[in-house]
């Protein structure tokens, strides 16, 4: 299988690295310096168990450098890059392919649907975690199930990546409820991201203390309001579950919000808290904190550069 990764940052290079032995792998990656390390001495993957791994990919910089079509692209950009990821797909796809979004956020799905069709744009949710560690070195942080939503006409395509995950031994399951899936890691995202951004410290501190909990239960409870309000059936219980679930098991990690406030880096929060309050407003549900979140975030990277150290 052919297969494009565009957005090689730590979770596409991830994937490029345990996928590779499998199937025809080419990084696609704006990012210069990353481009050029792994050119000049492949990627250095670690593995979970500390092995290091030295992989000969090839890396493009611009569509133009791909003279092959792809029969799957990964889309794993930050959300504020899915429409140019999406015009780069459209120029790369094989006419039967498949471009798949494992990125973080609501509205991704639609704006890659826009440029190359509904039947050939798929959404997935990834529990993968990985490390950017320098150019060209990435780190296989965390284990964890992929899922993939299958859409309309896409149960051969789809199937075909699950036996791609498969042969790389990686943990593939199926779900034919794009909403509910796309939502629940939203859910996730919604509990986590901003809270730590603002508060700086590790996921795992989050459920520590009684009043972070207390924050995040009610980010939660405005998301899954919100989420019931669409016709998409979540419970508050099982959903706050599972952000204390996930707060847990990556409870040394720095979600990914803290790492771009930490770097003076856009955020993802239009698409997180921000995607809550808007569709919030489109159901007449209210979300006074998921705002209060969105707007403390959007301040800080407003300030960044004058932030005192
Ligand atoms: O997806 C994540 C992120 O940081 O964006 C979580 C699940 C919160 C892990 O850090």
């Amino acid at each position: 299988m052919e297969v494009v990764i565009i957005g090689a940052g730590a979770l596409g290079s991830l994937f490029g690295g345990l996928l590779a032995p499998h199937a025809r792998i080419t990084l696609y990656t704006t990012n210069s310096e990353h481009a050029r390390a792994i050119q000049q001495n492949g990627l250095l993957l670690t593995t979970m168990e500390g092995e290091q791994h030295s992989l000969a990919l090839p890396v493009l910089t611009g569509p133009e450098q791909y003279d092959r079509r792809a029969d799957l692209i990964l889309i794993c950009t930050k959300a504020g890059a899915t429409g140019a990821a999406a015009v780069t797909a459209q120029q790369l796809l094989h006419p039967e392919g498949l471009v798949l979004t494992l990125q973080n956020g609501l509205g991704n799905l639609e704006q890659i649907a826009a440029c190359v069709g509904r039947q050939r744009a798929a959404a997935g949710i990834t529990a993968q975690g990985a490390t950017l560690q320098a150019p060209g070195q990435v780190r296989h942080a965390g284990n964890g199930a992929t899922v993939l939503a299958v859409g309309p006409g896409q149960a051969a395509a789809i199937a075909a990546v699950v036996r791609l995950f498969n042969r790389a031994g990686l943990e593939i399951r199926t779900s034919d409820d794009v909403d509910s899936l796309l939502w629940s890691k939203l859910i996730v995202n919604v509990g986590i991201n901003a809270l730590a951004a603002l508060l700086r410290v590790p996921n795992g501190t989050l459920v520590e203390a009684g009043a972070c909990r207390e924050l995040m239960d009610e980010l939660v409870a405005e998301a899954v309001a919100v989420a019931r309000a669409l016709c998409i059936d979540l419970e508050y219980e099982q959903q706050l579950d599972r952000v204390h679930q996930v707060c847990r098991q990556t409870a040394t990690n720095r979600a990914s919000m803290l790492q771009d406030v930490l770097r003076g880096r856009p955020t993802e929060i239009d698409v997180i808290n921000g995607a809550v309050v808007a569709r919030g407003q489109e159901v007449g549900v209210p979300t006074p904190v998921n705002l209060l979140f969105t707007r403390m975030i959007k301040a800080l990277e407003a300030t960044a550069a004058q932030r005192i150290s």
